[in-house]
């Protein structure tokens, strides 16, 4: 016999499949596509009642080498990134109707999620969503410079692409421990440069993303071991200034 509350949960469940689907084919931030509709990310969806599923690696293991080795992207997005989804999906379980919001609705508003599994979305949901991005702000053959507004409001901001580089470079190399080094869209357009820790985004401060670099030691690691600076200067050379320039763009109107 179905109890009330047994009817309840396989709504619930139920829904949270449905925004897994619809997640799958317009994970947005912004307006900018955060995950692909493409075949494999149907297929995991398909596959999976889980609300939240791990993006598909836009490019090969290899296509950022020498910068980024192989082995680092495999372990990172695979067992990494994949486990960040896996431990969020289990905390959001624990609240199905959380399963309906997006990632970027849950981190903008993190006093909203239940106390129970506030620091689970907050560090699982932001790993989820900090990796969704940081695998599109990288290609294989990037690096250079921004061009356009983005490059413009840069000088602005900070006098020079190279002192935002300068400064970035310096922001990443002192984050204490495990985190992350950004640039940020604040209210009113400011650019800011600013570490946070752990998984923390700057989306819960009311900052959209624009450009992050994880620092944690399992993202470089294998191949740089305690040699940080020596990961970030490589960095920028595969960095997607055409993918942050779009993002600056479709989130400062
Ligand atoms: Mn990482």
């Amino acid at each position: 016999m179905m109890t009330r509350r047994h009817a309840i949960k396989a709504t619930a469940t139920a829904a949270g499949c449905f925004a897994a689907t619809l997640k799958a084919f317009s994970v947005q931030a912004g307006g900018v596509l955060l995950g692909r509709a493409n075949p494999a990310n149907q297929v995991l969806a398909g596959a999976s009642h889980d609300p939240f599923s791990l993006p598909p690696l836009p490019y090969a293991f290899d296509a950022l080498e020498p910068y980024i080795d192989a082995q680092t992207m495999e372990i990172h997005h695979g067992k990494h990134h994949a486990a960040y989804v896996a431990n969020l999906n289990k905390a959001v379980s624990e609240v199905p109707e959380l399963g309906l919001k997006s990632i970027e609705e849950l981190l903008r508003n993190l006093d909203a999620v239940p106390e129970k599994v506030r620091v689970a979305i907050r560090n699982h949901g932001g790993g989820h969503y900090n990796h969704s991005l940081f695998w599109q702000m990288m290609k294989k053959d990037g690096g250079g410079e921004p061009k356009g507004e983005l490059a413009a409001a840069i000088d602005r901001h900070f006098g020079s692409f190279s002192s935002f580089k300068d400064r970035f470079a310096e922001t990443a190399v002192k984050v204490f421990g495990s985190g992350w080094a950004w640039l940020a869209l604040g209210p009113g357009g400011k650019l800011t440069v600013e570490p946070t820790p752990n998984q923390d985004t700057p989306l819960s401060m009311g900052r959209q993303p624009l450009l992050g670099l994880d620092v944690w030691e399992h993202a470089y690691y294998l191949k740089y071991q305690n040699r940080r600076a020596d990961y970030i200067s490589a960095w920028f050379n595969v960095v997607n200034w055409d993918f942050v320039t779009e993002r600056y763009a479709s989130l400062k109107s």
